[in-house]
């Protein structure tokens, strides 16, 4: 890191003891940073270095709820607001056990540069729970969210913080949530949740826009290389939102999907993934990946090792931080690996990306392949705005312009700052730009 930056890395670590995960995120953008605040000192001298990685407002809250058989349980609720410079805090809530404020405050970071690299007006932010939703039933889900807005709602707002949804959120949680928000307030608020359900308020695109968008991330990056999707073999991790849908536009391409998971092991079908009867496992059934192999003859279920052992050309992370480490990457690049589009949030640890980037393969960071989400949840404030709703076809022509703008503006920032082809390094300087130059022009706040 260069000697300008790393005494704010050196606060960031002091302050935040303990945060391993927020260290990560911290530690890869400053180390995208020096030829920026080398060009522009200012950058440092207002402390906008400083101000960017410390949260604008951080929320922390006792979630009480009884369970079904009547017992009482305590979760620990989280909002991280952390920039608002371009617009209200926006980003994902994540249910899972193992969320904590280290968790929540990376996601957070991340969103910050990424929704600025969408273009929309809108800031990061992130939260979740600690809670788990595994078994639970819809009542207990209906009581955790609705006990989770009661304290929540009064720091929401269409023009103030919008949550969505992330790991273990879908569709349902976020009815029970508005739902919450609506008794509780007295206002049909629609643009306080992104991810609603089509009749009340969501966007079509939105379910499918994570996963769509970074397929259409990988086919760019492989685009300006002079090849395509078309017949690749591919390996998606994890098997919720984004999974799926990336295997679906994935296969629209004409690639072959050979393989998925989910916590307990991963799913190698060499005829390629059936998607219909994956959506029905995962979306009606709420099963696991086992169930999928139950019904899917040729389907093999492996719970040892990892999915990064499969030979793929194009690698699709879609499950969670961490979750491609340097073996995996040394396994992927002997086996021939051309792309990888991070679908999920920092799931390819700092060593696997050094090593996938020396052994040339292409690399797309989260923060621009996964921002078809967030994106298309602006798209969903855009309509809620004006009372409208667009159809599915101009929704995803949207989502697609967005995600060429996304990496074009990737490839050029690289370019302008010396590193021709390098993502990291583009995503990094061009999202940070935008948030620094509006910190700037609204001064000392
Ligand atoms: P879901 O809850 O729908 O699915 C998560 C999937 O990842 C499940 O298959 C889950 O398996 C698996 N998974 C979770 N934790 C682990 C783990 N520790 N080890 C192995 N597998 C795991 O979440 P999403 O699909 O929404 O989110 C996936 C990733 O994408 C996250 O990193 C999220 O932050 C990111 N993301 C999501 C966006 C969205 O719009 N939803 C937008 C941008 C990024 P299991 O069921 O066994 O836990
Ligand atoms: O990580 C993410 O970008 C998300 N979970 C989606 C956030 C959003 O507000 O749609």
């Amino acid at each position: 890191m260069s000697p300008a930056l790393q005494p704010h890395f050196d606060t960031v670590l002091a302050r935040n003891p303990g945060e391993v995960e927020f260290h990560q995120a911290v530690a890869e953008v400053l180390g995208s940073l020096a030829p920026v605040v080398e060009r522009h000192p200012e950058y440092v001298d207002q402390a906008i270095i400083e101000r960017i990685c410390e949260p604008e407002r951080q929320l922390i809250f006792r979630v009480p709820w009884v369970d079904d058989q009547g017992q009482m349980q305590i979760n620990r609720g989280f909002r991280v607001e952390f920039n608002s410079a371009l617009g209200p805090y926006k980003g994902g809530l994540r249910f899972h056990p193992s969320v904590y404020l280290g968790i929540v405050k990376f996601l957070g970071f991340e969103q910050i540069f990424k929704n600025s690299l969408t273009g929309m007006p809108i800031g990061g932010g992130k939260g979740g729970s600690d809670f788990d939703p595994r078994g639970r039933s819809d009542a207990e889900i209906m009581r955790f969210c609705q006990s989770f807005m009661t304290e929540l709602y009064r720091h929401l707002g269409e023009h103030t913080d919008v949550p969505a949804g992330d790991i273990g959120v879908g569709g349902r949680e976020i009815g029970y949530l508005f739902g919450q928000y609506k008794r509780i307030t007295n206002r049909y608020e629609s643009g306080v949740l992104t991810g609603k359900g089509i009749a009340w308020g969501g966007s079509l695109v939105r379910t499918e826009a994570t996963g769509y968008g970074t397929v259409m991330f990988a086919q760019s990056m492989l685009g300006a290389q002079g090849k395509d999707l078309d017949g690749r073999r591919v390996t998606v991790s994890g098997s919720g939102n984004v999974a799926t849908y990336a295997i679906a536009k994935a296969q629209q391409l004409g690639a072959d999907v050979v393989a998925f998971s989910d916590s307990s092991g991963y799913v190698v079908d060499e005829a390629g993934v059936d998607l219909a009867l994956l959506r029905e496992v995962k979306e009606v059934q709420r099963g696991r990946v086992a169930d999928y192999v139950e019904q899917r003859p040729g389907a093999r279920l492996v719970t040892s090792g990892s999915i990064w052992d499969v030979p793929t050309e194009v690698a699709l992370p879609c499950a969670t931080q961490n979750e491609l480490d340097e073996s995996d990457a040394k396994q992927l690049v002997v086996n021939g690996l051309l792309a990888v589009a991070e679908g999920a949030n920092m799931p390819a640890t700092p060593n696997a990306v050094a090593l996938m980037r020396e052994a040339g393969v292409l690399f797309g960071p989260g923060k621009a392949a996964n921002a078809g989400g967030v994106a298309t949840s602006a798209l969903e404030m855009q309509q809620n705005a004006s009372r409208d709703a667009w159809s599915f076809d101009y929704t995803e022509d949207r989502l697609q312009q967005i995600m060429t703008g996304i990496h074009d503006t990737c490839v050029a920032t690289a370019e302008e700052y010396g590193a021709p082809g390098d993502y990291v390094l583009g995503a990094n300087i061009a999202g940070f730009i935008k948030v620094a130059d509006a910190m700037l022009a609204l001064g000392v706040i």
